[in-house]
């Protein structure tokens, strides 16, 4: 299987699935699919406001072009790449992008603000630098400090799930308390990234006695990190970063020696060397596994939700063709039925016919009472038996009238009789 296959597909379940109930996942593997997607490797420096991460990096690039300060500042992520000179570039989000020599714009652009916001115009900011580190198709990314606002803190996660290789910095003043190292472990572990390394810095602050306690402290905190770095290569550096930028600048190799830089710059070296030999596919698939595995583990409940509605819709669905079913039987039994009663036209004006003409033999049966002509068969040119026929039937309507009056005329009579009261 190849990785662009991949993240077409993680992209396609992006763009497919429903994440309300889980943004942060859906945010995940879109970091996943860039991180699978980018032909650089990629370094992210990460720690909390102040603890050197910007001077860390001017001081490995031995120029000042970060912006290092006492008050929280950089506030968005600024990509370092390889460049013929120092240069910014600014990614605005209505699609407009502002370059320049220099790193000026990085003042302007990915500082935070008074409040110790980000401007909400930049997208992305990128600096390229000519040093040689960067062009082994490097990407370094200074991160915002972690411990100042929530929203910092999802983009800093969000870079560390793009990162090769994670540079953890820590204040030797106030090293991580047991419950932040912990928690720090257990969220990279959970997301497969197992490429840490710790620089301690300001430890030239402390004194000598001390500096050797809190060496031993932060290397404890160092090996309880799972490290899957290249044979050889420690997880943990001392780098005094302001000194070190310091003897950068003036060339002095002895005191940058001192500062730690030059051991954590070839540590750097032989990780990016590793990396060169390694195909994106083997350096990277590994790492991507956990977000796969949950995104598995999320479809795959989706999939059950999906196949109990399924069965509920279609156990309604039936229900309902059952219950239409049953009305359509019933309306053709009783359609046929109603046929079966139903007659033509000709057949009807025949039956009336027939009746109109009972009544008539009916109505003139009576008279014949007691006469020779009482048996007499009636003037139709039929058969025997459809006289019996006929006058089987009529005989209901002939009882009838020979039961209400035996002689046709009463019903004269009695009219007769009523008008002659009306006269009377
Ligand atoms: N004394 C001393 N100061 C340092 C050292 N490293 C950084 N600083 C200072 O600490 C402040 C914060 O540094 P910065 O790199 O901006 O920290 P970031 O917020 O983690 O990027 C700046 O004023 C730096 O000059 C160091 O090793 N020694
Ligand atoms: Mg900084």
């Amino acid at each position: 299987m190849n990785l662009d296959n991949l993240t077409i597909c993680l992209r396609s379940i992006v763009d497919s699935m429903d994440f309300e109930q889980d943004e942060q996942l859906s945010s995940d593997i879109l970091s996943i699919c860039e991180y699978l997607e980018s032909p650089y490797f990629r370094v992210a420096v990460f720690g909390p406001f102040n603890h050197g991460k910007s001077t860390l990096l001017n001081a490995l690039l031995g120029t000042r072009a970060l912006p290092i300060d006492i008050i929280p500042t950089t506030g968005a992520v600024i990509s370092i790449k390889h460049g013929v000179e120092l240069s910014t570039s600014i990614n605005l989000r209505d699609g407009n992008q502002v370059s320049e020599r220099g790193t000026d714009l990085l003042r302007r652009f990915a500082i935070l603000d008074g409040d110790r916001r980000m401007r909400d115009d930049v997208l992305s900011v990128e600096m390229f630098c000519p040093h040689p580190l960067l062009e082994r198709a490097l990407e370094i990314l200074d991160l915002p400090g972690t411990n100042d606002r929530e929203e910092q803190d999802a983009l800093v996660r969000s870079q560390l799930l793009k990162a090769d290789l994670v540079i953890q910095v820590l204040d030797a003043r106030k090293l991580m308390t047991l419950g932040e190292r912990e928690g720090l472990r257990d969220w990279l572990l959970d997301r497969g990234i197992e490429t840490v390394i710790f620089v301690i810095n300001f430890l030239n602050l402390l004194e000598q006695q001390e500096q050797q306690e809190v060496r031993n402290r932060a290397r404890y905190i160092a090996e309880s990190f799972r490290a899957n770095l290249p044979p050889g290569i420690s997880n943990m550096y001392r780098v005094d970063a302001l000194p070190a930028l310091r003897a950068k600048l003036k060339g002095d190799t002895a005191e940058a020696h001192n500062s730690g830089i030059f051991a954590f710059e070839s540590a750097i070296q032989s990780i990016l060397e590793s990396w060169a030999s390694q195909t994106f596919q083997d350096l990277r698939f590994p790492r991507v596994l956990s977000v796969i595995s949950q995104v598995k583990q999320t479809l795959y409940l989706k999939i059950q939700a999906a196949q109990t509605e399924l069965q509920i819709a279609s156990d309604s669905h039936n229900e309902t063709v059952r219950s239409r079913q049953q009305s359509e039987r019933k309306i053709k039994q009783s359609f046929k039925a109603f046929q079966k009663h139903q007659e033509p036209h000709d057949v009807l004006i025949k039956r009336g016919q027939l009746e109109m003409l009972q009544n008539l033999l009916s109505n003139l049966e009576p008279w014949l009472v007691g006469s020779k002509y009482e048996t007499v068969t009636v003037p139709i040119r039929n058969s025997k038996v459809q006289k019996e026929k006929i006058s089987e039937n009529s005989s209901t309507i002939s009882k009838t009238t020979r039961n209400s009056s035996k002689n046709p005329f009463d019903v004269f009579r009695t009219s007769k009789s009523v008008d002659k009261s009306k006269d009377g």
